[in-house]
């Protein structure tokens, strides 16, 4: 019938010839997240009504508070994730290590890497929150995973994407062919493709970075910012400053709308400058969607793409967003005026 919409699972068999990875197995994958994704949005929409607000008591190994949806996202995304029989390990923002299938649980060939709930800060006051996935497949040739099997390129990865539990849920994924987004009709459970073929406005006039950190940048990122901010950049006029403070959220408005996030690196020990953002759950699967759509992520030098994780909760800066805003925030952190 008319106008019933595309599921993401017919989209995924639909399109299967021209996603080498859309085998039958993939699709599974895809569908235990999907399942997953649906298990949590019904969470976080009811999470006002009932005792799942509010913080455990636990520490993560970020050494951040774990709040209650924060660890029922992660439990739900592990003990399905597990049944799914196409994966052989996973890895979460959450745990400290890697989480392997177990020997009497059936197992496949592909690594899932789950932020289960960013934005968790905005958990408690209904702000737009999300899950971040990364897809590769395990190359080394041991029977056994490692995590050296998770130390990868961003390139390498085989699919990225996100949920978004805002006023409706979305998933907007690639698999390497582009960007498509799909909505969640909650009256049948289903994701519905509204948003096919997203592509990013090449520039934008929104920035959003966490100001507040400015004592802690070093001059370059400062004066690259201030560019941003001043009426004599390319644009005649200041960048609007939008910060949602969850990560899934400001990108995904820049992804429709255009413009730059930045999370540049803290320079309070000049000897080990970090950024807060973590490069495998987080960083990667952005960066991927991102070039998918036509725009771009740097570490303020690097492509985030060809940066290969040296640790599993290896941290980067990040500046994210239309290819063009990324390229004169790049251009000025290293020197340039940011001119293309
Ligand atoms: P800050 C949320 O905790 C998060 O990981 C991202 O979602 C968000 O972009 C960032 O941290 C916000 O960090 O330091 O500005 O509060």
């Amino acid at each position: 019938m008319e106008g019933l919409g595309i599921t993401v699972t017919e989209h995924l068999l639909i399109h299967q010839k021209q996603i080498p990875m859309a085998t039958g197995k993939f699709t599974r994958l895809m569908g235990e997240l999907i399942f997953a994704a649906k298990i949590i949005s019904r969470e976080v929409n009811k999470a006002g009504l009932v005792d799942i607000l509010g913080l455990t008591g636990e520490i993560n190994v970020q050494g951040e508070q774990v709040r209650k949806l924060d660890e029922f996202a992660n439990h739900v995304l592990i003990h399905r994730m597990k049944q799914s029989g196409q994966l052989c390990a996973m890895a979460s923002e959450e745990n400290a290590d890697i989480i392997e299938v177990p020997d009497n649980m059936p197992k496949g060939k592909y690594l899932l890497i789950f932020d289960p709930l960013d934005g968790s800060s905005n958990i408690d006051v209904n702000v737009n929150i999300g899950t971040i996935f990364s897809i590769h497949k395990k190359t080394s040739d041991r029977t056994y995973v490692t995590v050296d099997d998770f130390l990868r390129y961003g390139s390498e990865q085989v699919a990225a994407g996100y949920f978004l539990y805002g006023p409706s849920t979305m998933l907007i994924f690639t698999t390497g062919s582009g960007v498509d987004g799909f909505t969640l009709d909650p009256s049948i459970g289903e994701f519905l493709l509204s948003h096919p073929d997203i592509k990013m406005p090449e520039s934008g006039n929104i920035y959003s970075i966490n100001e507040s950190y400015t004592c802690y940048w070093d001059d370059t990122t400062r004066n690259m910012v201030n560019y941003f901010k001043s009426p004599d950049n390319h644009l005649g006029k200041p960048y609007g400053a939008r910060y949602i403070g969850s990560l899934v959220a400001d990108f995904h408005r820049n992804l429709f709308y255009g413009g730059i996030f930045m999370y540049p690196a803290d320079t309070r020990d000049p000897a080990k400058p970090r950024g807060k953002l973590r490069l495998l759950c987080e960083a990667a699967p952005l960066a991927f969607v991102a070039e998918q759509a036509g725009g771009a992520a740097t570490d303020g030098s690097k492509r985030i793409l060809d940066i290969k994780a040296e640790e599993l909760h290896q941290r980067v800066p990040l500046f994210i967003g239309s290819k063009n805003d990324v390229a004169r925030a790049t251009n000025l952190m290293n020197g340039g005026d940011g001119s293309l």
